[in-house]
């Protein structure tokens, strides 16, 4: 018995020394400890044992169990020291090595577009504001001026979550426009703001110019005395920069916006350059912008007194401000994620917008 146990330790012993894989010494594992195992078996014959048998037998077949555990998990922890050891010698980065020839990824236009607005809008003062993309009926609606029964609430095309995500009587969605941003930080900041709310907005709506996901940009201006003055100033400080043209001409018509009053859209002029329109002159008429003065309700609805707080207020869409200045006609290829789009129509990294250095291409 006890040459048999020993025969079998140096059996299991060389079996374990020469696997030479996790899986080769988990086969060993199991054919010494599963169920079915040489060790498994020398234990359950312990029970048939006579006491005095099982005084001398037990701690040997005990000992060959730990041992045979012990040079197990040895073995194992060696396999898999040495597997690690294999992968950091194959799978690493020389970060020597030279950058590739053509750099892979691009900026999106959409990216590149918010941070000229940024740059040109800090430069008047603008800091940048964010909110949420989920927002309540509230903020995105009746703050805004736009109650429950008015048009406008059908017209954005809403997505709704469902009644049971209400909160505090407020329904969930998304949010239809960047104004929730504006109202979130009239109702926590103090005037004077000057802001502007880059970012997406949701509308179920498409086709050739409507994507269910667009980008916005507004602004928001609220101080004492303000007026379509610096509304006008504003935007063709804004328009001027961004088209990189001194002859942008703006043309200024009265609208209706639930949330401004008087409320105007903003065209800007194109003249024809080889059959094309390119921005600058007076041949015809485009319309970029929506703005106005901020509603006396909309600042009231914010906890501040109208008659001392007044301000202006713009939006357009980041998406076809891109299209204006980068030449692209299909808005929905802005979405698709085509390697052969974003590596013609996309940025390399290092072309960050500044004033001193051009916020164009
Ligand atoms: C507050 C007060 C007023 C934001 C404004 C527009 C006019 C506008 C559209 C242009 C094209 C959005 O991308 S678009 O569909 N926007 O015409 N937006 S005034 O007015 C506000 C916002 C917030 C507190």
């Amino acid at each position: 018995m006890m040459t048999d146990i020993a025969t079998l330790q140096t059996e299991l012993m060389a079996a374990i020394d020469s696997a030479d894989t996790l899986d080769a010494l988990e086969a060993v594992r199991i054919s010494a400890l599963g169920k079915q195992g040489s060790v498994s078996a020398l234990l359950k014959t312990m029970g048939a044992m006579s006491p005095d048998e099982r005084q001398t037998q037990g701690p040997i077949i005990n000992g060959l169990r730990e041992s045979v555990t012990a040079a197990l998990a040895a073995k194992k922890a060696a396999l898999e020291t040495a597997e690690l050891n294999r992968r950091l010698a194959s799978e690493y980065v020389d970060m020597t090595l030279p950058a590739p020839e053509t750099p892979r990824g691009t900026v999106h236009p959409v990216s590149q577009v918010m941070d000229e607005l940024a740059e040109i809008f800090a430069d008047m003062g603008f800091a940048v504001a964010e909110g949420r993309e989920i927002e309540d009926d509230w903020h995105n609606f009746t703050a805004l001026n736009i109650p429950e029964t008015h048009p406008a609430r059908a017209m954005h095309d809403t997505f709704y979550f469902p009644d049971e995500m209400a909160r505090e009587g407020s329904k969930m969605l998304l949010r239809t426009h960047t104004s929730p941003v504006q109202i979130r930080t009239m109702t926590s900041q103090e005037p004077p703001i000057r802001i502007i709310a880059p970012g997406r907005v949701y509308r179920s709506d498409s086709d050739a110019t409507h994507t269910p996901m667009f980008h916005q940009i507004e602004g928001l201006v609220i101080d004492k005395g303000i007026h379509l003055g610096h509304l006008k100033w504003t935007l063709e400080t804004f328009l001027k920069a961004y088209f990189e043209r001194e002859d942008v001409v703006l043309r200024l018509r009265p609208s209706y916006f639930p949330f401004t009053e008087p409320s105007v859209e903003v065209d800007v002029g194109y003249s024809m350059v080889n059959g094309k329109r390119v921005i600058g002159g007076s041949e015809g008429w485009m319309e970029v912008l929506g703005s106005g003065m901020v509603h006396r309700k909309v600042i009231e609805a914010c906890g501040l007194d109208p008659d001392i707080w007044q301000g202006f207020a713009f939006g357009t869409g980041v998406d076809r401000l891109a299209m204006l200045k980068y030449g692209m006609d299909d808005l929905r290829a802005f979405f698709d994620g085509d390697n052969r789009w974003l590596q013609h129509y996309g940025f390399d990294a290092l072309d960050v917008p500044t004033l001193s250095g051009g916020v164009g291409a």
